[in-house]
């Protein structure tokens, strides 16, 4: 009998692509997948956050007489928590944690893997039903197998990144991961509670008609950033326009849609935020590499993202991301005219 399984799981992917290469461990793809299971336990809650007056607001006993844990806090136990139990993962950095966390068993001493996350970016759309998204990023760690993972193992540019993706929390639920061999994508089914290769060899397009930014800090911006904005709005049919903006608040749903169809997501500095808003080790890095993987750019405005050298956990950055072309432009704007690295 001829079983049609022309639709690859996200599992079935990860098997499929570690036998392209014989010698490898698994052991990334075991992480993936423990990642691909966090996330779908994620989806759940997500999906039913709406209900919160009968489930109970984070702080309070439901009806089963277990706390009710703030989303975002318990999408991190949901990572964390696969992550510890797998068999890939020295240890983790979480936005929702202050300092990282190394994994003191056995089998977690010897993983060869540290992972750096936001486990529920902007969750504070959850009230209005807005989509959010999980964000993370793998590393080789670089201390020693058999000792507890340092802190080193965490502040590396996010060039080293092993595989870096995201999760989707939207109309539906997709999880989308790149390695240096590409990006993919893969949309939850929920009548088998599998994700299913539904955007393989994701290139976000060199030109497209989406600019994403806060308008209401337009005059907090420097001269660059605001000569960019007024460029978006005067695009033509003549010159590859006309532009529309569309900027939902919530990262993961602006760069994925900009991913997919071409478009430039900025969160400049700010006087209110003169060192940015987003995170530089588990919101930029994961997307810059992402996207360059797609055939984009993510820079600070100066210099590559992928190439700054990070000081401390939670650092922020100024962070424009993606097509090249339109990168190009704001490039143009920002500097004058000079190329900026990379
Ligand atoms: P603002 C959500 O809080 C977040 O971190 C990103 O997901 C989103 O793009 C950004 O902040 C929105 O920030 O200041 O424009 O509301």
């Amino acid at each position: 009998m001829n079983v049609n399984r022309t639709v690859l799981t996200l599992d079935e992917f990860t098997i499929q692509s570690l036998r392209q290469f014989p010698h490898a461990t698994g052991e990334l793809s075991t992480l993936l997948r423990d990642i691909g299971l966090a996330a779908k336990r994620v989806n759940v809650e997500v999906n039913k956050a709406g209900l919160v007056d009968i489930l109970g607001d984070a702080g309070t006993m439901n009806v089963q007489g277990e706390e009710v844990k703030k989303l975002d806090l318990f999408a991190n136990n949901q990572f964390m928590g696969v992550l510890q139990r797998g068999i890939s993962c020295a240890g983790i950095a979480s936005e929702e944690l202050d300092d990282f966390v190394a994994f003191d068993d056995e089998m977690s001493k010897n993983s060869k893997y540290v992972c750096l996350f936001d486990p529920l970016d902007g969750s504070g759309n959850i009230d209005v039903n807005v989509s959010i998204g999980t964000i993370f990023g793998i590393y080789r760690r670089k201390s020693p197998r058999g000792t507890l993972a340092a802190k080193e193992d965490f502040l590396q540019r996010g060039l080293e990144q092993v595989a870096a993706g995201y999760i989707v929390y939207g109309s539906s639920t997709m999880f989308v991961y790149a390695t240096r061999r590409g990006v993919n994508g893969f949309t939850l089914d929920p009548s088998v509670g599998e994700f299913c290769l539904s955007h393989p060899n994701i290139k976000i397009p060199d030109s497209g008609n989406f600019y994403s930014v806060n308008h209401g800090n337009f005059f907090q911006y420097e001269d660059g950033v605001k000569e960019y904005i007024a460029r978006c709005q005067n695009k033509t049919p003549e010159n590859g326009g006309p532009y529309t903006q569309r900027y939902i608040g919530s990262m993961v749903a602006d760069v994925h849609r900009n991913l997919i169809k071409g478009g430039i997501f900025m969160y400049p500095l700010t006087k209110d935020k003169p060192q940015g808003k987003l995170r530089l080790l588990y919101e930029c890095n994961p997307f810059a590499f992402i996207v360059e993987v797609a055939g984009g750019k993510a820079t600070d405005g100066h210099q590559r993202i992928l190439e700054i050298v990070p000081t401390e956990l939670h650092q922020r950055s100024a962070f424009f991301v993606g097509s090249k072309n339109m990168m190009a432009e704001l490039e143009e704007c920002l500097t004058g005219g000079k190329q900026v690295a990379g």
